[in-house]
């Protein structure tokens, strides 16, 4: 996708702090983080949203969630707890137009969701 920020940042287009590369997924930290620790799982392909994965995408659902545990525990934040959100669509707060999960952590995160 050419104009997807996310797409350019996989590519080395525009820079960002990545902190994790394989083959199908790529993470980085949020430009605008709102936790010490606040990181996006993006996959290398472009998924526009959630609501787009089907059950080919099991795997790397399994993978972006899998590396979001091992990047939480490189991060120092795994025994304290974190949390991994995906916003969905407009009202989901969705504003990057590439599928991507936060992981969040370093402080006490709200009980509040929404
Ligand atoms: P969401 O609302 O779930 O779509 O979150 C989008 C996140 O993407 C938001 O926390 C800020 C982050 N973001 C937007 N543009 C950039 C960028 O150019 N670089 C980085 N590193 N993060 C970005």
């Amino acid at each position: 996708m050419d104009d997807c920020i996310f797409c350019k940042i996989i590519q080395g287009k525009i820079p960002s702090n990545i902190v994790y590369r394989d083959d199908e997924i790529v993470a980085f930290r949020d430009i605008n983080p709102q936790t010490p620790t606040h990181l996006l799982i993006v996959p290398v392909k472009h998924i526009t949203s959630l609501v787009d994965l089907t059950f080919k995408d099991a795997a790397l659902m399994g993978n972006m969630i899998t590396v979001a545990n091992k990047l939480a525990k490189d991060e120092g934040i795994a025994e304290s707890g974190y949390r991994l959100v995906i916003n969905c669509g407009k009202q989901g707060g969705q504003l990057v137009a590439h599928l991507h999960m936060h992981v969040m952590g370093g402080r006490q995160l709200s009980g509040q969701l929404g």
